[in-house]
């Protein structure tokens, strides 16, 4: 080919790669068509439950401070402890026992699919190797190991996808001084450029470095922060990597611990229930964070775990509601998953061994319950039903929410056997064997 012509095909491909990255950066990611979106979240919604991971510097301190209880991860605000004073946490930071591919072992061991990460909590300490700062791990710490790195290349390696839990507010960083917040003692914060000269550089460096599916913000309640800040971070963000994930919280459209968007068009992805489950089912994407205790950071008195009968009601009446479920652990200052937490999970895991076809890639219904014992989730297809039931009356169940396809066959999930079953027009009736497969909870497969 003669050399002029290669000149030709090397401008075009040069002017394509230009209008194709101008067209990039100018691309506004909040008008994203829905079925853009529905692929981008398919992964997330089929995936149903993930792990929380609060840790950091308050696992030291582990809830007490000067001999007074109160505070996890925010006992620095809850004792007002002096920015120099809190800082010295660091030094005594040396998890020897954190293992990361433990920590994803018992994630993926409870059915979990994915992992959020507090890379730095509202405290402000950077659990990984950041060049923004020293307050990191790196460089305030005898432990010098990088963390985050640890735990993504532990994810990618069992396949469990990796996230980020990010504070927007932020008490250590002088500039990012918050009226409702004045931990540091500077007269003149310049929250612009804390945001553009901090807060947006880590969280590049972030996705650089461990390349996050999910970023889930917090922190975003100061007034120093604003919508319109939240939906230019949002589009940062999606043009460094535009299959990111991103919760509603990077906005301020959240309804307090009820999480859902007040409002229309706010940035983020999904809503984020704290502690709490919608009352009612939703076709928005949702997920409920939660706690095993009390607290999301390491508190070493506080042993009120919940039973792995209500951990597995609520992620059946999550799932059964369309939502998620990120379920929340707090390591210790040494690097250890509590073995109560790790017992909790590994009881899910066993139910999820029979039950998960009705957890994972299915969808909720507007019609998901009858009574308090009996909630359905669908497959994304629609033509198999589970209903799942925690409650035994005699050897039957009966139901009218849902109708069968005459003639097709009902399993219980972890049963081979066909079970029997009568229907008139109102009311299935299933005959149940007299053992059931596995505790808490059990599973009718039913074609319809
Ligand atoms: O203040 C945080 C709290 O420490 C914790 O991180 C929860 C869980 O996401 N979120 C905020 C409280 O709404």
């Amino acid at each position: 080919m003669k050399s002029g012509s290669m000149r030709k095909i090397n401008l075009l491909t040069l002017a394509m790669a230009l209008l194709i990255g101008q067209a990039l950066a100018q691309k506004n990611y909040l008008q994203e068509s829905k079925p853009d979106k529905t692929k981008r979240m398919q992964w997330w919604d089929d995936a149903t439950f993930g792990m929380f991971i609060h840790w950091g510097l308050y696992a030291v301190p582990a809830g007490e401070y000067n001999g007074r209880g109160g505070g996890a991860e925010w006992i620095m605000d809850s004792h007002k402890i002096p920015v120099s004073e809190y800082e010295k946490y660091a030094a005594q930071f040396n998890p020897q026992r954190f293992n990361a591919k433990e920590w994803v072992r018992i994630a993926k061991d409870a059915g979990a699919k994915y992992i959020v990460i507090t890379s730095k909590h509202h405290d402000g300490f950077s659990i990984w190797d950041s060049k923004i700062t020293e307050y990191d791990v790196m460089d305030a710490t005898p432990f010098k190991r990088d963390i985050l790195k640890e735990l993504a290349d532990a994810c990618k390696a069992a396949d469990i996808q990796f996230g980020l839990y990010h504070s927007i507010m932020d008490w250590h960083q002088p500039d990012a001084k918050s009226k409702d917040f004045p931990h540091q003692s500077i007269v003149d914060p310049d929250f612009t450029k804390y945001r553009e000269q901090y807060l947006k550089p880590q969280l590049k460096e972030l996705i650089t470095k461990y390349n996050p599916s999910i970023l889930w913000f917090d922190g975003e309640w100061i007034p120093e922060w604003t919508e319109e800040q939240g939906k230019d971070l949002y589009n940062y963000l999606r043009k460094l990597k535009p299959s990111l994930i991103i919760n509603n919280r990077i906005g301020k459209a959240r309804g307090g611990f009820q999480g859902m968007n007040k409002y229309e068009n706010a940035a983020g992805d999904f809503g984020t229930p704290e502690q709490e489950i919608l009352k009612t089912s939703s076709q928005e994407y949702w997920e409920s964070c939660m706690t095993l205790n009390n607290n999301w950071g390491f508190v070493k008195n506080d042993n009120n775990w919940k039973t792995a009968q209500s951990l597995i009601d609520n992620l059946v009446d999550i799932t059964a509601k369309g939502g998620n479920y990120l379920l929340n652990v707090g390591p210790s200052a040494d690097g250890m998953i509590p073995e109560p937490s790790q017992m909790r999970l590994a009881e899910i895991g066993q139910w999820m061994k029979i039950n998960r076809e009705a957890i994972y890639n299915t969808k909720g219904l507007a019609t998901y319950k009858e009574g308090e014992n009996l909630k359905f989730t669908a497959s994304n297809d629609g033509k198999t039903v589970y209903a799942i039931f925690n409650k035994v009356n005699g050897n039957e169940l009966k139901f009218s929410t849902i109708k069968p396809k005459i003639g097709s066959q009902i399993f219980l999930l972890g049963s081979k056997q066909a079970l029997k079953w009568t229907t008139t027009e109102s009311t299935t009736v299933v005959t149940l064997p007299a053992d059931l497969p596995g505790s808490f909870a059990w599973t009718l497969k039913i074609q319809q």
